[in-house]
């Protein structure tokens, strides 16, 4: 390992006796999914009203049957939440499952019990609930699950977790990739089990949080991305109940690290292997500048490919390196609740 405060991999799944590795998937490569952005359908005075709807779906992950999945205003998943620091928002939350659900925003430093959408604030089946916040926080990545007690985990892992994107003045000034699909990724990280292509949550069940040997991302399967700019900023969120996500890329393509759960760090980092625990966040840059057209580039969690970068032309500047002073707003007015 070239960073030396990454794990011992060999000791850590040995000391976890019910680790399931993840397991390439024999199947024919997709595109990566990239959840659309969430619309406004309305802006008056300064407030930007949203509706989300947690309902029930299908899609095809697997070869075969369609799986039965739950998302937001979709099939599995969500649309990527933007708001933008000093805004005010009014979200309708819509409950079409069958069962209560809670509508919780991970990382935004929101007023509880309601707003913030823990265990206190649900919203019965058939039921909606109009909550109203003010986002004042700098720019971060965080994310939007269900919380319900006691069926957080089931829920998420039936598809319920969309991305938030917080925005402020200061990043905005930042050379850093922000085109949404283009240079400015998405990804969430998931494992899971399948039966006959169906979830089965019981089956699986373990209480120290369950697992799956199939890799997800963006709720898909074997995806590639096409690169069409020299770099690429992802932001990606385990998703995961339980699992580790330990990644690197297939020939130690450096990391430049920008952010993490609160926001922007003081400056970048540079890592060729990166972990994230469940719920964590991180941003990072990867320079494509020294690939041609035609080649490829994977990125690995532990031993199993997740996510193939196909190389296509792209304007090349070296000099178009990553800002090492951000120079951020320091983080003592945010807070982290799970
Ligand atoms: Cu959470």
């Amino acid at each position: 390992m070239k960073n030396n405060y990454f794990y011992n991999e060999t000791n850590f799944d040995c000391l976890d006796a019910a680790y399931k590795p993840l397991l390439p998937i024999e199947q024919k490569s997709v595109p990566l999914r990239v959840p659309p952005l969430l619309r406004s359908e309305q802006h008056d005075n300064h407030v930007s009203h949203y509706t989300i709807v947690a309902q029930e779906g299908e899609i095809q992950i697997l070869d075969g049957p369609k799986t039965k999945t739950w998302g937001y205003n979709g099939d599995i998943l969500g649309p990527t939440i933007r708001f933008t620091c000093g805004e005010t928002y009014t979200i309708t939350l819509v409950n079409q499952l069958p069962e209560v659900t809670t509508f919780h925003w991970h990382g935004l430093n929101i007023p509880g019990p309601i707003e913030d959408g823990g265990p206190f604030a649900p919203v019965k089946p058939g039921e909606s609930k109009t909550i109203t916040f003010t986002v004042n926080q700098p720019a971060s990545t965080c994310w939007l699950h269900p919380h319900p007690c006691p069926n957080t985990a089931s829920q998420v892992w039936h598809g319920l977790a969309a991305m938030v994107i917080v925005s402020d003045a200061h990043e905005a000034s930042l050379d850093l990739p922000r085109t949404y699909g283009v240079d400015d990724i998405p990804l969430i990280l998931q494992d899971r089990s399948y039966h006959d292509n169906q979830l089965d949550y019981q089956r699986d069940y373990d209480a120290d949080g369950i697992q799956g040997n199939v890799a997800l991302i963006n709720g898909g399967v074997n995806a590639t991305f096409d690169v069409t700019q020299q770099r690429i900023r992802l932001r990606v969120l385990n998703g995961a109940n339980r699992k580790e996500f330990r990644l690197h890329l297939d020939d130690d393509l450096p990391m430049t690290v920008i952010s993490s759960d609160a926001s922007l760090l003081p400056k970048p980092i540079t890592l060729t292997h990166l972990m994230l625990t469940v719920a964590e966040r991180s941003e990072f840059i990867l320079d494509f500048s020294d690939y041609k057209l035609g080649d490829c580039v994977v990125l690995y969690s532990d031993d199993c490919p997740i996510l193939t970068f196909r190389i296509k032309e792209f304007a090349r500047n070296k000099q178009n390196s990553i800002q090492t002073n951000f120079s951020m707003a320091p983080l003592s007015t945010t807070h982290e609740f799970l």
